[in-house]
């Protein structure tokens, strides 16, 4: 089994064709798509955001970082699914207002698909008033929020309150996760549960509704 550097460095490069390559590659020489996930595309991603902490890159090459990891999530998607045939329920998913990180909220959305769930995808900069009217309409089990930039987890407390407002806190559980997001934050804004990962956001999904 070859490591996967060549990968991760095809994903900081943005090189689309060599990522997916050697996506494909690690997938048929034997690593699981979760190793390839965590240690090859997320950790390519990490170094992406140290280089841009560090200004050695700048918003166009982490643009094209993003979509060339968002295309070789693409070949790990079918490794993601449990083949369930019922809903485990509906979730309403979406990155918060201001925000436009969307690639670990698309990868939290994927494996609770994965796993069962029902998922309304409300994309990125979602308005507190987009995840209500969402509710609203479709009645969902679980709100789930995801932020990238600690600028932007302000509305997620700000959803929560307007959940209140509109008289739908107590029919749904709110689930909140990103990078700057912890688990004293989803208790000080009354979240009902925090994820730090999209596999722990599956099992803390099912817990918080009470099903295996
Ligand atoms: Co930006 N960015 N970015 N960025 N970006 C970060 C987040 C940053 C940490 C980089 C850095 O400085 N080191 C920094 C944020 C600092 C902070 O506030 N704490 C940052 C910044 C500053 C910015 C801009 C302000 C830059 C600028 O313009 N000057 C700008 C803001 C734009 C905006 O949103 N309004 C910006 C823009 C962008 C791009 C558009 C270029 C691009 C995003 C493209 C896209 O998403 N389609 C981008 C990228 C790619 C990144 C980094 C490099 C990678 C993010 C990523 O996709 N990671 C990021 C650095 C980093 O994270 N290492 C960075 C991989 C992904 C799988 O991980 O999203 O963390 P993540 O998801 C994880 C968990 O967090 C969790 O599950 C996933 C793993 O399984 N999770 C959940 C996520 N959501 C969840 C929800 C849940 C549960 C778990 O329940 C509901």
């Amino acid at each position: 089994m070859s490591d996967l550097k060549a990968l991760i460095e095809a994903v900081i490069k943005g090189d689309i064709s060599t990522a997916t390559a050697e996506t494909q590659h690690a997938v048929g020489t034997g690593h699981n798509a979760q190793d390839i996930l965590d240690k090859g595309l997320i950790a390519a991603m990490d170094e992406v955001g140290e280089r841009f902490s560090k200004g050695q890159i700048f918003v166009p090459q982490m643009l094209r970082s993003a979509k060339t990891m968002q295309e070789c999530m693409k070949a790990l998607e079918p490794f993601f699914q449990e083949g369930s045939i019922t809903s485990k329920g509906k979730v309403i998913i979406g990155t918060v207002k201001g925000d436009l990180h969307d690639i670990g909220k698309n990868l939290v959305s994927m494996m609770m698909e994965g796993a069962g769930f029902t998922m309304f995808d409300l994309g990125v900069d979602a308005s507190p008033e987009r995840f209500v009217q969402k509710a609203q309409e479709i009645e969902p089990d679980i709100v789930a929020m995801s932020a990238l930039l600690s600028t932007t987890m302000p509305s997620m407390r700000l959803t929560i309150e307007a959940l209140k407002e509109a008289s739908l806190r107590d029919k749904v559980k709110v689930m909140i996760g990103g990078a700057p997001v912890t688990e004293k934050y989803a208790r000080e804004i009354e979240a009902d549960c925090y994820a730090p990962d999209a596999g722990s956001a599956v099992s803390k999904a099912k817990e918080i509704l009470g099903i295996s």
